[in-house]
């Protein structure tokens, strides 16, 4: 037998679908309760085409693996040494000009070139003129497969302060950020195949500076992730008529258990197949391909959510929570402009490392870099602990200070201000209509994911 613990008669009837969906392998909804907890299970990833094992009941090993240093070091407003610094010189000798806002310009040490040099002439005018070189291109072999990969990489500065992270800027200073991103995308798009924006944040995920910024490469070919997400979600537009992304969009809305924020023109979850602890997404309502095509309004609401999602990020552990994020979209220049995406469907998606407290990230090793990814906490779980988080931020709340000898086991009653719900008429409810508040009286608490045998 599966399961043999005692259970009640509503639970009993969840136990029998999960029976059903194990044995016969067959990809249907179960509504999932508390008793998934208690079962090692494997989630279907449709946008990768990858399954993800889950194994709830491993949050109760004890911890005494590698701790992080706490990762919310003081950042000087200003330093005269930091090359992505209002007025300092850079790694090329360029000064940056004394910007008030945000600030883009080339990589100085691109991974990826719009043309190369060479010593071999001849070389060089076939790689620069596109003309197939089998020494380079040995498209015959398939043990031996080359490409020349060119691009364009570009850096964005958010904001002139270095101490002013994303969810602690204005929304209209968020706002401004978004329209940068869509300018830089709408001027490599017109050349490129692809356009990544993304921005990694924090020392733990090998982010070489601490003042706000991301990155942008722009290629010529499609990256691993960009070729999988165009084939499954081409396959499920097939199939189904309809962009999957917004199937699933729909569909969280009214089963609810893994949504952190909605609005009226994004929705913001830990999705189903999540590896990371704390993973997000972030996806509009609307069938939306690619980020230009924002509106005003669009990008306003973007902001409030963006600055929401990541004031529960920081306020999880009291730290300035390190991720990895980035926008998809359908693939761009002029000559695939003009081919159908439809099957497309814009996201963002934030991949953080932190497990169970500011000092204890996940490590993607072993199984995960020999078999497949595992996580212990569930997506539901994760998600609600992101709601509890209050939308007031840690650094912005005199409250926190008095309070945060509460540090403990979150034990579902979250900190106050900050339980949201989600409503029948599918919409989140914190409370504040949609807006930010700014209210002082919030107590904001730090989560640390305690096991009952060990202290983290
Ligand atoms: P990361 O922090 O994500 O590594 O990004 C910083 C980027 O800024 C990095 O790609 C570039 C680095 O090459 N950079 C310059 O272009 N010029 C400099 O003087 C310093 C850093």
């Amino acid at each position: 037998m599966l399961y043999s613990n005692p259970v009640s008669r509503d639970q009993s009837v969840d136990v029998y679908k999960i029976f059903i969906v194990l044995h016969d392998r067959t990809v249907r909804y179960v509504r999932f309760t508390n008793i998934i907890e208690d079962f090692a299970h494997n989630r279907y990833n449709p946008l990768t085409d990858q399954w993800v094992l889950v194994s709830p009941h491993r949050l109760q090993r004890p911890w005494s693996g590698q701790n992080e240093t706490e990762s919310d070091v003081e950042v000087a407003e200003h330093d005269p040494n930091n090359p992505l610094c209002p007025g300092v010189r850079r790694g090329n000798g360029e000064m940056n000009p004394i910007y008030s806002s945000t600030f883009t310009f080339d990589n100085d040490f691109p991974a990826l070139r719009e043309t190369y040099e060479s010593k071999n002439n001849d070389l060089l005018l076939q790689l620069n003129q596109n003309i197939p070189n089998y020494e380079l291109d040995k498209h015959e072999d398939p043990l031996f497969r080359l490409n020349i990969a060119r691009g364009k990489c570009r850096v964005m500065c958010f904001h002139p302060k270095s101490n002013i992270s994303l969810p602690l800027m204005s929304k209209s200073e968020i706002v401004t950020v978004i329209d940068e991103w869509i300018l830089e995308y709408n001027r490599l798009a017109s050349h490129w195949k692809w356009v990544q924006i993304f921005e990694n944040k924090g020392a733990i995920m090998g982010c070489s500076n601490p003042h706000p910024h991301c990155q942008i490469w722009a290629s010529d070919y499609l990256p691993n992730e960009a070729r999988t997400e165009d084939r499954t979600q081409r396959d499920y537009y097939q199939k189904y008529g309809r962009p999957m992304l917004l199937d699933y969009v729909e569909r969280e809305i009214k089963l609810k258990d893994r949504i952190v924020d909605l609005n009226d023109h994004w929705i913001t979850l830990i999705p189903f197949w999540a590896f990371w602890p704390f993973e997000t997404m972030i996806i509009p309502r609307r069938h939306i391909k690619r980020i230009a095509e924002l509106t005003d309004k669009e990008r306003e609401s973007l902001a409030t959510i963006m600055k929401q999602l990541l004031i529960r990020y920081d306020n999880l552990f009291k730290v300035s929570f390190p991720y990895s994020m980035g926008w998809h979209g359908a693939p761009t220049a002029e000559l695939h402009m003009n081919e159908d995406y439809s099957h497309w469907q814009l996201h963002a998606s934030y991949y953080p490392p932190l497990l169970r407290s500011a000092t204890i990230k996940k490590f993607m090793v072993g199984y995960e870099l020999l078999a497949q990814v595992q996580r212990d906490l569930t997506a539901e779980k994760a998600a609600e602990y992101l709601r509890e988080m209050p939308l007031v931020h840690y650094k912005e709340n005199n409250y926190f200070h008095i309070s945060s000898s509460l540090d403990g086991n979150v034990n579902g009653n979250g900190g106050g201000g900050g339980g949201g719900g989600v409503s029948s008429d599918g919409r989140y409810h914190d409370g504040t209509n949609g807006e930010i508040p700014n209210d002082g009286q919030s107590r904001t608490k730090r989560l640390t994911i305690k096991n009952q045998t060990s202290e983290d």
